[in-house]
């Protein structure tokens, strides 16, 4: 079964780290219905969804992504590239520990944030990014070295997170912000660009044979995807994207 671990919004929401925006007024009843409607997705979708409480103490952790990244194998705690960000590791750790036996933990001076990372099959790209540094980066291949995995890092400029510009559509395809990376990092796999003026479109969730996107009714990135083969569900995420947040940041997904 798919586990979603989730995190209700705190209304210090409004205080969250902002790096690339300016800080505009969150709509705090308008995020948690928009949040409802997200885990409400899963739970249709056959998900066991984990809700944890509303952290009032900590603004970002609404985007549990960032805190770890779960493999089949192992769980690995992340070390968050920005202080106020730090104890949500600790309040995640024991819900993982439910999942998975084998967890182990990345620390400073290695950094490293959940959105930085992006698995696909057995490749495991790692955005080199204002949050992730190198010694982030050398640890996590270490860690994965035994599982079999490759980690391949990824220059990320003028974004947050290489999964703010980058996502799996399948084991073969991304969804890609030329942009924000260079394709020919990701060599090996088909590349579909998106739409003109739609940087947040490149972060899509993979759901059974669904793509999960933050639909807008003109969006060319959705006809390029629906092109490609591939069946779309939009959902409305946009108080969050006020607060540098993009789909995959709301959850924590793996395979139990
Ligand atoms: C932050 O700056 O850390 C939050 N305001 C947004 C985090 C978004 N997370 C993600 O892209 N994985």
């Amino acid at each position: 079964m798919i586990t979603v671990i989730t995190r209700k919004p705190a209304r210090s929401l409004s205080d969250c780290e902002l790096t690339f925006l300016e800080r505009t007024s969150i709509d705090y009843e308008t995020a948690v219905a928009q949040h409802d409607a997200y885990e409400r997705f899963f739970r249709e979708n056959g998900c066991d969804v984990v809700s944890l409480s509303a952290e009032e103490s900590l603004p970002d952790s609404v985007f549990v992504e960032d805190t770890a990244v779960v493999f089949e194998e192992i769980a690995v705690l992340m070390s968050p590239g920005v202080r106020s960000r730090v104890a949500e590791v600790g309040l995640i750790t024991p819900v993982l520990s439910r999942y998975r036996e084998n967890l182990i933990g990345i620390r400073p001076p290695a950094l490293i944030d959940g959105g930085d990372v992006l698995t696909v099959g057995k490749t495991v790209f790692v955005g080199h990014s204002m949050r992730t540094n190198i010694y982030g980066i050398e640890t996590l291949a270490s860690i994965l070295k035994p599982f079999g995995y490759k980690v391949k890092p990824v220059s990320v400029d003028g974004c947050l997170h290489l999964k703010s510009a980058c996502t799996a559509l399948d084991e073969q395809t991304l969804l890609l912000n030329p942009d924000r990376l260079d394709p020919r990092d990701f060599e090996g796999f088909k590349i579909i660009e998106v739409g003109e003026g739609e940087p947040f479109a490149a972060n899509v969730l993979r759901l059974g044979d669904h793509i999960l996107m933050q639909f807008e009714p003109e969006m060319v990135t959705a006809a390029f995807v629906r092109r490609a083969g591939f069946k779309i569900r939009g959902i409305d995420v946009s108080e969050f994207r006020k607060a540098e947040g993009l789909l995959t940041c709301l959850s924590l997904i793996f395979d139990v």
